[in-house]
């Protein structure tokens, strides 16, 4: 028992010292997060949240209700109380300029996380930390393209329109399905991320094409497994008649294969908040930091997700 409590004591005390240790003990950070729309986003929040209290940071957060003028706002309030740093996840790609800016004008740094921003000047941010959402599409498209010999008629559920995420993975599957002239396309339409509207979109869906529809590919699988459920309230089949292949490999989506109702998922790790905080250590150092991070993915199947299951992050 005495054993236990030491390993207790010494982790207590490793916590401690690594708050007091790391250069971002004592600073402020603004957090401008979308929102809370899927589990994958809710995890990154997790990561942010957990990684600035390990590093003894003030982190003051902003949800903003996936709303990009929310998220502006926030920005100018964090710039109004002087924050050494700020941490974005821009909802959408345009209409950043203005308010980064003023963010460079006021010299806080500004990190990218999860998603891109289309800018003149890249020089408005200090980094990108993300994943290549345009692999992420086609590894789903090619996984998809080997499992029906290149011929199936699918469903895509978007997401939010405008998103780095959204656009990108849409542009992945689609240049490798240019290859595929027999794996046709036969409905698209944004689901927005989330599992209500995936649900909705999929009945209608159903509605018009019915058992035409072989495949479905959702941009998250927040919405595929929305699909799932309206797949099944129709009496159809997912994860047999009908393959389902998504994007972020969230603990949902394991248990969805373990069941045999979602066919693979391409991870999108969420677990940004360790190099978030080491880009804001550097930066707040004077140090440069890459453009861009490329956060690493890989895409996870039905037949290994029991064993998969047992080690998920999130
Ligand atoms: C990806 C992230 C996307 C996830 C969705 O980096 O922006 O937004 O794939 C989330 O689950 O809503």
């Amino acid at each position: 028992m005495r054993c236990a409590w030491a390993i207790v004591a010494v982790a207590i005390a490793g916590a401690l010292w690594l708050a007091g240790c790391s250069g971002t003990s004592g600073t402020t950070v603004g957090f401008s997060q979308i929102g809370a729309e899927s589990a994958w986003r809710t995890a990154e929040t997790k990561s942010i949240r957990e990684e600035a209290s390990l590093r003894g940071v003030n982190l003051k957060f902003a949800d903003a209700q996936q709303k990009q003028e929310n998220q502006i706002k926030a920005i100018r309030s964090f710039i109004a109380q002087g924050v050494d740093a700020i941490i974005l996840a821009p909802v959408v790609e345009a209409g950043w300029e203005p308010v980064l800016r003023e963010a460079k004008e006021a010299k806080i740094p500004v990190v990218l996380v999860d998603r891109g921003v289309n800018v003149a000047d890249d020089g408005l941010y200090a980094t990108l930390i993300a994943s290549d959402f345009v692999e992420e599409g086609r590894m789903a498209a090619r996984w998809l393209a080997e499992k029906t010999k290149g011929k199936c008629s699918i469903v895509q559920l978007e997401g939010t329109p405008g998103a780095a995420p959204a656009i990108d993975r849409k542009k992945g599957f689609e240049e490798v399905l240019a290859k595929h002239p027999e794996m046709t396309i036969i409905k698209s339409q944004t689901g927005d991320f989330t599992r209500a509207k995936g649900k909705e979109v999929m009945e209608a869906f159903i509605k018009a094409e019915g058992k035409k529809i072989q495949a479905v590919y959702a941009h998250n699988d927040d919405m595929a497994l929305g699909a799932i459920q309206a797949l099944e309230a129709a009496g159809m089949n997912p994860g047999k008649d009908v393959l389902v292949v998504s994007i972020d490999a969230v603990r949902g989506a394991f248990d969805a294969m373990v069941k045999g109702t979602l066919n693979a998922t391409v991870e999108c790790n969420p677990l940004l908040g360790p190099d978030a905080f080491n880009a804001v250590e550097k930066l707040l150092k004077g140090l440069t930091v890459p453009k861009k991070t490329v956060v690493r993915d890989r895409l996870f199947e039905q037949a290994t997700a029991a064993e998969d299951i047992k080690t998920r992050r999130y």
